[in-house]
């Protein structure tokens, strides 16, 4: 019996790579699940704080994640769907779990270098302005951790950025493990479930992934986009002036990102799919990259558009979720507190 958990941050709309990356292979494990197999997708609303979010847009983005991972093709009778932010056992897990973490190991995060460097002073490398750099920023992969070990995980099914997440976690689980390891190990090691299909590209700027949060919505192409916006966006995609399509991410980010994101479109190798453009040019490749990108948002889209209105439907899902996620790691919390002596 597996138990497979994953999220997804309200910080906007899902865009292709959080489609192929994320939502769209959770419906894949979904719909391949043993019957005994237990599966747990969560909206990571705590995880959106760590950077500067606006109350109003971050509750209605919330509730439109809820909206489009039912949209997708994810079943609350089959999945417990819920927010990490209605469970408060993630945040005493955090907790517990913080107080068992070296900082050293957080400071080897490649996701807090990467923040540290943006905020290092270009003049003088030892001086830092931390305003943008809360302490949520620095500890969030420990709240991960309590996000997946707070269910009994076996499975992760995550994008490869996120590796070094899962290996913090069952890193964290092994030290709480060693520190109680009696009457037996407590804490499952979670397996990472690496996402097949490969990481997509801004379509701008292709030496940075597709983003969310990116500033240039030209950058992304998102689950609601219409097909005109679509049609658009791809048609202005950088790629390159060099004859016929070849997939070579470094010589040619922009075209090997449109031979990625076709080759997730029709669920195909990316090389089988190069190998059919080979002679072709980038006027043909955008035209069948647009057409699979409609045809592939088309359903979700339509089943948003009418999901988005029903709100209290949303709501009772979003409650029922929460029960059964509150109910499902409750047993977990009281173990540990009874394991490091707190009642
Ligand atoms: N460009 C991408 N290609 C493939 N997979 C991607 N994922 C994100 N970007 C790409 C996968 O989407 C899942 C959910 O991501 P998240 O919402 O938790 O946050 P993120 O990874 O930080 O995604 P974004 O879009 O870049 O959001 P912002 O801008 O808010 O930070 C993950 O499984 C991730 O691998």
């Amino acid at each position: 019996e597996r138990v497979i958990f994953s999220g997804i941050q309200p910080t906007g709309i899902p865009h292709l790579g959080n489609y192929f990356g994320a939502l769209a292979n959770w419906v894949k494990l979904q719909r391949d699940a043993a019957p005994d197999d237990e599966l747990l997708f969560s909206v990571v609303g705590w995880h959106a704080l760590t950077l500067p979010q606006d109350p109003q847009a971050l509750l209605a983005a919330r509730t439109t994640m809820m909206a489009l991972i039912l949209a997708v093709g994810i079943d609350p009778k089959r999945s417990i769907v819920f927010h990490q932010d209605e469970v408060q056992n993630h945040t005493e897990l955090a907790w517990i779990l913080s107080c068992h973490t070296p900082i050293g190991k957080l400071k080897r995060m490649t996701t807090w270098k990467t923040r540290l460097a943006v905020s290092r002073n270009a003049n003088d490398e030892s001086e830092i302005d931390d305003s943008l750099l809360n302490a949520g920023l620095f500890t969030y992969p420990i709240l991960q951790a309590a996000d997946v070990l707070a269910y009994g995980t076996t499975h992760v099914p995550v994008g490869e950025d996120q590796q070094q997440h899962i290996e913090l976690t069952r890193d964290i689980a092994e030290t709480f493990n060693r520190a109680y390891p009696l009457p037996s190990p407590l804490l499952t090691l979670p397996k990472l479930m690496l996402t097949p299909s490969k990481r997509i590209l801004s379509l701008r700027d292709a030496s940075v992934k597709m983003s969310k949060s990116a500033i240039d919505p030209n950058s992304r192409i998102v689950l609601t986009d219409s097909a005109d916006i679509i049609r658009a966006r791809i048609r202005s995609a950088t790629t390159d002036s060099i004859q016929g399509i070849t997939y070579d991410p470094v010589e040619r980010p922009g075209t090997s990102n449109l031979l990625t994101i076709l080759a997730a479109c029709t669920d195909e190798d990316v090389s089988t799919v190069a190998a059919r453009y080979a002679s072709k040019n980038h006027g043909a490749l955008k035209a069948d990259v647009t057409d699979a990108v409609i045809e592939a948002f088309k359903a979700p889209r339509a089943e948003f558009e009418r999901l988005r209105e029903e709100t209290a439907y949303l709501q009772q899902i979003a409650e029922e979720g929460a029960l059964k996620a509150r109910q499902r790691s409750d047993a977990m919390l009281a173990a540990v507190r009874k394991r490091i002596g707190l009642s």
